[in-house]
């Protein structure tokens, strides 16, 4: 933990009101619907540089729910309000950032405490394991939250190939280092790369996902392309996006978040709405698209799959 970092003003919750956000985004619409009348055809997809899954692809991911009856966000959504500090801290910026950030081809390295240190091409790994479509919730711990339709295969898949030591207790993540397509890493307020962490045992639950994919199409760029991870019942930023490096250690790995402000940002970070966040409550959220809050559910919803992992920890203790 660097003292540097403690004075900066991190995470207001929700900056932009919804009013704002709704009025930018009409906004960008109308320019659209502006260009296309004057014949510029591409200029959507070339706005946002986002590979726009068929109409058809998309079509049937948006009529899904996830297994609470919940249903999955619109594309546009999910693709136009996204936190990626490598891009810019402005949720609706991301995708027009984005836009030029080369998703493939994109290799990953797994090495440390494994037998079969490896890297792997992500054709390859999609070839390999076969990624599946998982929906889930995304809770971030702004208190807002989306039903994201992934694709991609359970990180427990890899983990068993690359065959981890006795040793190895954790597992450490790294985005990739391009400041010259990534504006934000030019910004050393924040220490870069953004890692991330889990306890080994986390690593390997069925849950915890490697995503190649979203909504029946490609990783979008802004979505975390070429690969990211997703952990459903940790706070959003655990979910770290643009993987190129998977490190098996023996000692708990340093966070970005938690080198930043470790009482707001612990290692562990399951969503848990019985503690707030120093600067807010976690009782409640706000689901993209809608208008009333919800309650946050322990373990965002997931506690059946995943309570266990921490039998004889205080769930009242933020981690
Ligand atoms: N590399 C990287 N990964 C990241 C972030 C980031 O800024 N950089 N933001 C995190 C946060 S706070 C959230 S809520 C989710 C958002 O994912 P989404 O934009 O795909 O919805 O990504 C997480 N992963
Ligand atoms: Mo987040």
């Amino acid at each position: 933990m660097d003292a540097n970092f403690k004075s900066i003003p991190v995470r207001s919750s929700e900056i932009t009101p919804k009013q704002v956000y709704l009025t930018r985004r009409d906004f960008i619409k109308a320019a659209g619907v502006l260009a296309g009348s004057m014949a510029l055809a591409a200029c959507a997809p070339q706005l946002t540089g986002t590979p726009e899954p068929t109409t058809a692809a998309q079509a049937a991911a948006s009529a899904k729910t996830d297994e609470l009856g919940d249903p999955v966000n619109t594309f546009d959504d999910i693709t136009h309000y996204n936190n990626y500090y490598e891009f810019t801290t402005d949720k609706g910026g991301v995708a027009a950032l984005s836009a030029k950030f080369k998703t493939s081809p994109w290799e990953v390295e797994v090495s440390g405490l494994v037998n079969k240190p490896k890297k792997y091409a992500l054709e390859d790994l999609i070839r390999q394991f076969q990624p599946e479509e998982r929906i889930y919730r995304l809770r971030c711990v702004e208190a807002w939250s989306m039903v994201i339709p992934w694709m991609g295969f359970p990180l427990a898949k890899l983990l068993k190939e690359v065959e981890p030591t006795s040793d190895a207790r954790y597992v450490r993540f790294e985005t990739v280092t391009r400041p010259d397509e990534m504006p934000g890493e030019k910004d050393n307020l924040y220490p870069w790369p953004y890692q991330e962490g889990l306890r080994l045992d986390e690593a390997m639950h069925d849950l915890t996902l490697l995503a190649t994919g979203m909504y029946g199409g490609e990783l979008p760029a802004q979505n975390g392309g070429g690969m990211r991870l997703v952990v459903p019942w940790k706070y959003g930023f655990k979910s770290i996006k643009a993987v190129i490096k998977i490190e098996l250690v023996a000692e708990q790995p340093a966070t970005m978040w938690s080198a930043i402000s470790p009482n707001e940002y612990g290692f562990y970070s399951n969503v848990n709405p019985q503690v707030d966040h120093p600067r807010w409550s976690q009782g409640s959220e706000r689901r993209i698209g809608e208008l009333q809050r919800r309650d946050t559910l322990m373990f965002n919803g997931y506690a059946d799959q995943v309570a266990s992992l921490y039998n004889g920890m205080d769930l009242r203790v933020n981690y």
